[in-house]
């Protein structure tokens, strides 16, 4: 059918909403969005690698990096795959040899030698590529590499990307032969003062190619990213979006959406970017209670995409959270992504339905994806599952506030996990921060990522984690001393009255004073609980004292007039190196409700009794 033939919605262009579309990836090239609806090939699987903890296979003996085009003939080139060819060929590596290595995961998770290993690693892989379709254009996709990635394409550097939990693409377009490609990274997982995070975190240091790992095939000119998503009006679908390509000025884009009726037009402008508001009536509308997804499905000079997407409304208003106009109580929970049963980072769709059919068993409508940007499968089975989703990027405690560099690295995570998830119904908060501590420089940080937040995103809520601390003066008044309170849109804090703070009982006798008339939610609370170890309720570490500890807090919390929602630290023990406690810890920070087995400790089944209630006391609301 022609464009011009169809019957035109309302489609209008228009100012007033986001231009989320089109942000750049931390010194890379723009971020290729929605990849699973694309033609791909995937890289997944077995790789190559060498472990090279003095970087030889970067730096020379001078410590100077090597040359960084494949040199041959001698070891004084970069590991960049190349193979003897005579007999005075001295290259002190082979890929081939090497041990194999499976991509997406941790490396520390596989090899009992690389559990604690912080350092540089060679990844290579070999592939085919035999259809090269005339005028395509491919894009190398990465999940996400923990924390640097250095990476190059049969022994051609393609760049550099910093961050370990965000995606990025390169173009390699006419770089891909039908046969014999290889691709080799160098991941880098040293820790380091000036980056994000810092050195000093709660969770381990899980290093490698953690994510998905593919080529993406695209048409000469391609829809590179776009927004589709309700804004404050329910009948109104905002969209935005970028092509990519040299024919991307003034083209016309076909949106559709069967299930919804909906066909209609945007036209981009001579940058290749347009917007467009659709009308759109009576839409099923994404809830918790029911996650409907949308097919969409957008059409490009006959090349199409589709994805599954939720339409749903969010406000705050004074201090309520309203999805869909109707206030919500956030029934939630702390997760890390780690599946601790098979051990190592978690990446898969199954792993994200282990992990949030937990939540749902426990009654969430809510969890908090701490403390950085979990796997793209989390957010989707989110949306298919009607769970709410708090986002955070790991500026976590004391990142070097007054570092230019730590700033736009901290920024360009930011953007990035925005501009992967922003068509996720399911996720309804950016979070900035976890437990900063308060300084001049560290709120001017934290404002100016609000600020660019809400640029790239004016309908999702922004908040922060913050700390709370006893009144001065006064017995057990709590109190949050923060100025970043009047910034947010919901007020977050962990409390660990119980825990790092007195015995469980001193809740009972617990105030907080909060200031301000917005949404309040506790983002952490908890305390250690070793499964399957029981005792007296007042023995620190038995299933009994957490529970205890929860039977306490919440009656506390309660009392908050403005209290929204929680999310409790945490879903399942997750790995640290700083939980050193031989037969309690033994590496694991011990405060989930669930153990690395799977099995529920006591403190669960509290928690889910309280959501069971508090679900109960909304429905009607
Ligand atoms: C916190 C941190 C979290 C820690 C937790 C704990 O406040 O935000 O990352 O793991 O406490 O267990 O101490």
């Amino acid at each position: 059918m022609k464009l011009q033939a169809m019957k035109k919605l309302f489609i209008g262009l228009f100012a007033s909403f986001t231009m989320l579309a089109g942000s750049t990836s931390y010194g890379q090239e723009p971020l290729i969005t929605n990849v699973d609806g694309r033609t791909s090939l995937t890289l997944n699987g077995v790789w190559k690698y060498i472990v090279d903890p003095y970087q030889s296979g970067y730096y020379d003996y001078r410590r100077d990096v090597r040359d960084q085009q494949q040199k041959p003939s001698t070891s004084e080139s970069l590991f960049l795959g190349y193979k003897p060819q005579n007999p005075s060929d001295r290259v002190e590596y082979d890929f081939d040899k090497a041990d194999n290595i499976l991509v997406p995961r941790d490396w520390n998770s596989q090899f009992e030698k690389l559990f604690y290993y912080e350092g540089s690693v060679w990844y290579y892989k070999k592939f085919d590529y035999p259809d090269v379709k005339e005028g395509n254009r491919q894009f190398l996709y990465f999940g996400a590499a923990n924390y640097e990635a250095d990476v190059y394409l049969n022994g051609k550097k393609l760049g550099k990307h910093i961050g370990g939990f965000t995606p990025f693409n390169f173009e390699v377009t006419g770089k891909l032969k039908p046969e014999g490609n290889f691709v080799i990274v160098k991941v880098d997982n040293t820790r380091g003062l000036e980056k994000v995070p810092t050195i000093n975190t709660d969770w381990w240091n899980y290093g490698g190619l953690t994510r998905d790992v593919k080529i993406l095939d695209v048409a000469g000119t391609f829809i590179q990213d776009y927004y589709i998503q309700l804004g404050k009006d329910k009948n109104q679908i905002e969209v935005s979006l970028v092509l990519n390509g040299n024919g991307k000025a003034n083209q016309s884009v076909l949106i559709e959406i069967p299930e919804a009726k909906i066909k209609a037009t945007v036209n981009t402008d001579g940058e290749g970017k347009g917007k467009a508001l659709i009308n759109a009536k009576n839409l099923n509308l994404w809830s918790p209670e029911n996650p409907f997804l949308y097919e969409v499905k957008l059409t490009l000079n006959n090349n199409v995409i589709t994805e599954k997407i939720g339409f749903r409304t969010l406000q705050v208003q004074g201090t309520e959270i309203l999805v869909n106009g109707k206030p919500q109580f956030l029934r939630g929970i702390c997760i890390h992504e780690e599946n601790g049963v098979r051990g190592g980072r978690a990446f898969s769709r199954d792993d994200a339905r282990m992990l949030l059919g937990w939540a749902k068993e426990l009654g969430c409508n809510f969890v908090r994806l701490a403390h950085y940007p979990h796997n793209e499968n989390m957010t989707r089975v989110a949306d298919e599952l009607g769970i709410m989703v708090w986002s955070e990027v790991p500026v976590y405690w004391t990142i070097q506030w007054k570092n230019e560099e730590t700033y736009k690295n901290a920024s360009h995570q930011l953007t990035d996990m925005i501009t992967r998830d922003k068509n996720r119904a399911s996720v309804i908060v950016w979070s900035m921060a976890n437990e900063t501590p308060v300084s001049p420089e560290r709120t001017e940080f934290l404002k100016k990522m609000i600020t660019e937040a809400r640029q790239l995103d004016q309908i999702r809520l922004v908040s922060a984690a913050l700390e709370r601390h006893t009144k001065p003066g006064t017995q057990n008044t709590q109190i949050i001393q923060d100025p970043m309170q009047e910034f947010v849109d919901i007020i977050a804090f962990n409390q660990y009255i119980g825990w790092y703070d007195g015995l469980p009982e001193k809740a009972r006798t617990a105030v907080f004073d909060i200031q301000f008339n917005k949404p309040v939610i506790i983002s952490e609370f908890g305390g250690g609980a070793l499964q399957g170890y029981h005792g007296e309720k007042n023995v620190l570490w038995t299933e009994e004292f957490q529970e205890d500890l929860y039977k306490e807090t919440l009656p506390m919390l309660e009392k908050i007039p403005q209290l929204r929602g929680m999310t409790p630290w945490i879903l399942a023990d997750f790995r640290s190196p700083r939980r050193l406690l031989p037969d309690i810890q033994d590496g694991w920070n011990r405060k989930g409700l669930i153990a690395p087995t799977g099995e529920k400790k006591k403190a669960f089944y509290v928690l889910k009794d309280y959501y069971a209630k508090k679900k109960a006391a909304y429905e009607n609301k």
